[in-house]
């Protein structure tokens, strides 16, 4: 079963999107295992966005994520970092496909609401980056059988 960290960046929190997004990965089949709102210190979002670090968006997109709270989550499923990318869609609202989570809410890059994990390998880190193992919960899903086959 894949992970995949899931965060719900600034704009998100504050324009009351917390709600749909979650409602949105729940709907699609995802269990949650594991969720935190909190603010983001400076050394956690550069460790997080570490591959972008010299780019020419680096310093604005650290101001952003840790200009207000976060919803920072973990989800799991079978092809969990796929399906959370498509139903966040493409990094830029105005690329991103209609449904999808950065078209429906988005229009700016720089605001695009929320981060997924883009590959399984950069979801096991990101997620051990962002929670303790004890912050992640194991749960049983008694619908299960009638999601996943
Ligand atoms: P994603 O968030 O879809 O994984 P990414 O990892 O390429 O995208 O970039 C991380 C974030 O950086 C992205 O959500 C928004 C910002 N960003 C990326 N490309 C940008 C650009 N060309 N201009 C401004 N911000 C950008
Ligand atoms: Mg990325």
């Amino acid at each position: 079963m894949e992970r995949t960290l899931v965060l719900m960046k600034p704009d998100a929190v504050q324009r009351g999107l917390i709600g749909e997004i979650i409602g949105r990965l729940e709907n699609r089949g995802l269990r949650i295992i594991g969720a935190k709102f909190m603010l983001v210190n400076r050394e956690l979002a550069e460790t997080h966005y570490a591959i972008h670090k010299g780019k020419p968006f680096y310093k604005g997109l650290i101001n952003y994520i840790t200009s207000s709270p976060v919803m920072a989550m973990v989800w799991e499923g079978p092809n969990a970092v796929a399906a959370v990318r498509q139903t966040m869609g493409a990094t830029k609202p105005i690329e991103a496909a209609p449904g999808t989570v950065r078209h429906d809410f988005g229009l700016e890059v720089g605001r695009n609401l929320t981060h997924a994990s883009d590959t399984v390998e950069n979801g096991e880190k990101e997620v051990a980056l962002w929670f303790s193992s004890k912050e992640l919960v194991n749960w049983e899903r008694t619908i299960d059988p009638w999601i996943l086959e």
